[in-house]
């Protein structure tokens, strides 16, 4: 038998090597050394990873016994170009954790006291189908609503959709991207989806505005960085703490946290009128320069520093680096953007120095996606619900273009005399505990609801407030729809089980056909198993599984040979105008700024800090908090405190502080002292999804703080509806302060 070695490189060679043609594109095929690899008892299978929604597409090995051994990238996927990062080859943790869930749950009353206990899957589905059954005729379907993120919530937005609801949402909206795309949209008529098109590996000059790409580990977005930088590019890091790319950077701007509005206004400012902005684009591309224009006279750079504390030499001197490298310059529209509630003027602020670099669509800049064109699986038409997640915005957020989660958490709450709309809660894929702020409301609508579903891999702290828990098998274990994401060309990844479902767990499309056929809605799942579905899909574009069991990936051509716009080539952008709108006019319609305005934000009470996060390269979220293999990188968060900082208060290194914020809200657990310059003296800095409070976690529980738990003021987009978090401010306590309890 080979070793663990001769594995990689023979199935490198096998991908790469064996090119041939195949159907309309270029298919790589595998067959040789697959069929070497399963005569010698060694067998890999394609899947595509779910640490993150990156979905780097890669391999799963196995050794004779079948137990799954590593996971690797797959060397013809764009997303992962064959390497995939710390916490995607660390995902076999997922499969092995001891803690998973591996039962169906109910929630039942012993001796006075909650627990659950486990149930058949039989009886756990019939419970929740009654339930749905029964809320749909007091109610209608509408008040069931489903919370979801990643590949399970496809299935389960199938079947809701099949059931009459279109009350779905994601924290991947009004906690992640939402502003982004509504500055986006209202700007060049389109969002800026995912995977980002960021041309970062021909570009010259690269703006982060926060973004802290490779500590967000966005994995070929971090791979072109690195080779950009190997090709010199020029980075203007803005981050109030020094981040690993700032260490990368030709300039960090530390800025004072929630200003950058200020920053980017006077940007502008410079390239306008020092004539360093693209004429012949905004001539003909764009509408509205002349305002942005007057608007922006005086936002001078002397302006900007009295706001950002960022010197005017050093505001000029990175305007014109930019204009320098310009087109191929990109200011990064960054992804987790719901910081102070102004953040999609922030974001349309970005997307109109873009525009005024000339970046939108040209190489080194901006790139024009494209995915593949799929069949969709011929299922009945969906009921026409009669009313959907909108009707929960009141009139508000008139840019939203996706749910706002939090509008269907108080939709949740009854008010004065008026019983709530939602009743009941599906949930699969998100803990919302710890992925949206103001605990307080998620934990009234808890209480007010008739039924609450979770469908999770881990005990997570969202299944302790389940009445029924589902175990959901890893993405090791199962079948999902294919990934086709836009990208430079389009591809499609494929994964599938490389193993049984662990215990009684299974997959989220056998769980939601389950529900259908109890719902009598059947006709929306007319398959066996979900890897028929695929099958049909694949044939439609002239392949099939097996042949994709065996590539993993396929790419397929584009239909534009447009990867950018051409010299002075005539561009129709899906705005009102047809053009880039430096002056939004959607924006204006529905009564906000159309142009970004610089509003000055709340500053901490006196002893206070605010209360600063961002990612760790080995951890996502809160989910892999409790991963053996990740938490062997890194156990816990720690605290970044300026060194005046823990002067002030006497911190040492390594010692272990409690938090407070502004409401009085105190932490759960204790975090330990990092004292480091990395981190401006107004703030302190932690990774997000540490400080679990479920004991089931047996690695996790009690390790680090949560700042989810400490972000009890949200300051909220009215453009769509974002929950700006970084208006928070905590305080050290130095002793345990209340006995800790778990939830
Ligand atoms: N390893 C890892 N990578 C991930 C993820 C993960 O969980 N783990 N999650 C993925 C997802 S879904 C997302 S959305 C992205 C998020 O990743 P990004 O979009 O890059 O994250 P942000 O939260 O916007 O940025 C955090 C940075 O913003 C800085 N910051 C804080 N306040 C301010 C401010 O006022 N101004 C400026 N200029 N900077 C500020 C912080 O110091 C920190 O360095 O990461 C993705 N990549
Ligand atoms: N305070 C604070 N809040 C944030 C952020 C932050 O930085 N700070 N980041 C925001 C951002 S950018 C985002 S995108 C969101 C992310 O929000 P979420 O995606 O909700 O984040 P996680 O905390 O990782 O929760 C994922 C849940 O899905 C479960 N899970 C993992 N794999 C599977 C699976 O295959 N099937 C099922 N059924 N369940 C699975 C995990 O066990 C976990 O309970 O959070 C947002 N909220
Ligand atoms: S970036 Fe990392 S965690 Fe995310 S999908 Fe790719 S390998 Fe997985
Ligand atoms: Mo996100």
């Amino acid at each position: 038998m080979a070793s663990r070695r001769d594995f990689i490189k023979i199935s490198g060679l096998g991908l790469l090597g064996l090119g041939v043609t195949g159907g309309a594109w270029s298919v790589l095929r595998a067959s040789t050394a697959w069929e070497d690899l399963v005569a010698e008892g060694i067998r890999f299978s394609p899947t595509y990873c779910e640490v993150c929604f990156w979905k780097c597409a890669g391999w799963v090995y196995k050794n004779e016994k079948g137990d799954i051994q590593k996971v690797v990238g797959n060397d013809d996927d764009p997303h992962c170009n064959g390497r995939l990062c710390p916490r995607g080859t660390g995902g076999t943790g997922m499969y092995h954790d001891p803690d998973r869930l591996t039962t169906p749950l109910i929630r039942v009353t012993e001796n006075g006291k909650q627990t659950f206990r486990k149930a058949s899957w039989d009886e756990a589905l019939n419970w929740i189908a009654d339930k749905m059954k029964q809320t749909k005729e007091q109610y209608g379907p509408e008040s069931v609503a489903l919370f979801s993120h990643g590949t399970s919530g496809d299935h389960f937005e199938h079947l809701f959709k099949a059931f009459g609801s279109a009350t779905l949402a994601g924290p991947s909206y009004a906690q992640c991207r939402g502003p982004r795309d509504a500055g986006f949209k209202a700007t060049y008529g389109a969002g800026v989806g995912s995977p980002e098109p960021t041309d970062i590996r021909d570009t010259r000059c690269l703006v982060l505005i926060g973004s802290h790409i490779g500590e967000n580990m966005h994995n070929s977005q971090v791979q072109e960085m690195a080779e950009a930088i190997d090709k010199g590019v020029d980075i203007i890091t803005v981050d109030p703490r020094f981040s690993t790319v700032a260490g990368k950077s030709k300039h960090w701007l530390p800025i004072k946290p929630a200003t950058d509005l200020a920053l980017l206004l006077s940007w502008m400012h410079v390239l306008i009128y020092e004539n360093l902005y693209d004429k012949a684009y905004i001539e003909q591309y764009a509408t509205g320069f002349e305002q942005l224009k007057q608007h922006v006279r005086r936002f001078t750079p002397e302006w900007a520093y009295g706001i950002t504390t960022i010197q005017p030499d050093q505001i000029r001197a990175t305007a014109r680096l930019m204009a320098a490298a310009a087109p191929a310059v990109i200011v990064h529209p960054g992804r987790h953007v719901t910081w102070y509630g102004d953040d999609s003027q922030r974001s349309r602020a970005i997307a109109i120095l873009n525009a005024l670099l000339g970046a939108w669509g040209r190489r080194g800049g901006f790139f024009l996606k494209e995915k593949a064109s799929l069949p969709e699986y011929p299922y009945p038409p969906y009921p026409q619900p009669r009313w959907t997640w909108r009707d929960t915005l009141d009139g508000r957020y008139a840019l939203a273009d996706e749910a706002v989660t939090n509008t269907l958490i108080e939709a949740s709450i009854p008010k004065e005399g008026q019983a709530a709309r939602i009743k009941g809660w599906v949930i699969t894929g998100t803990n919302l505990p710890q992925a949206i702020p103001e605990k307080g409301k998620m934990l009234q609508a808890i209480d007010a609801l008739d039924f609450v579903v979770a469908i999770d891999t881990m005990p997570m702290e969202v299944t302790g407030f389940a009445d029924v828990v589902l175990p959901e098998c890893t993405f090791f274990e199962r079948y999902d729809n294919l990934r086709n994401a836009p990208f430079r060309e389009p591809s499609l990844a494929l994964r599938m089980p490389a193993a049984e479902p662990m215990g009684d767990s299974k997959p989220a499309w056998w769980m939601a056909k389950q529900l259908a056929e109890r719902l009598g809605l059947g006709a929306y799942f007319p398959y066996k198993d979900f890897s028929e579905v695929l099958d049909w899909q694949l044939k439609q574009i002239g392949s099939s599984l097996e042949e994709m069991k065996k590539t993993g990936v396929i790419r397929l051509p584009r239909k534009s040979d447009n990867l950018y716009i051409k010299e002075g080539e005539p561009m129709s952008f899906p705005t009102p105008s047809g053009k880039i709108e430096l002056y939004a006019s959607t924006m204006e319609q529905a009564g906000f700024d159309p142009l970004p305005n610089y509003i000055a934000h709340p500053e901490p009470p006196e002893g206070y800090y605010r209360l600063n996060y961002g990612r760790a390269p080995m951890h996502t979220f809160s989910r892999t908090a409790n991963n053996p293999n990740l938490t062997d990188l890194m156990s816990e968060n720690d605290l970044w405190v300026n060194p005046k900082v823990a002067r002030i208060w006497g911190l040492e290194n390594g010692q272990y502080v409690w938090l407070k914020n502004q409401d009085g809200m105190v932490s759960d657990f204790s975090i330990k002292v990092r004292i480091t310059e990395r981190i401006r003296w107004d703030s302190v800095y932690l990774v997000h999804g540490f400080g679990h409070n479920r004991k089931e976690l047996s690695r996790a529980f009690g390790k680090g703080v949560s700042d989810t738990q400490m972000i009890t003021a949200v300051r909220t987009d009215p453009v769509m509806g974002g929950t700006g978090m970084r208006g928070n401010f905590v305080t050290f306590l130095m002793q345990e302060p209340t006995k800790i309890k778990e939830s």
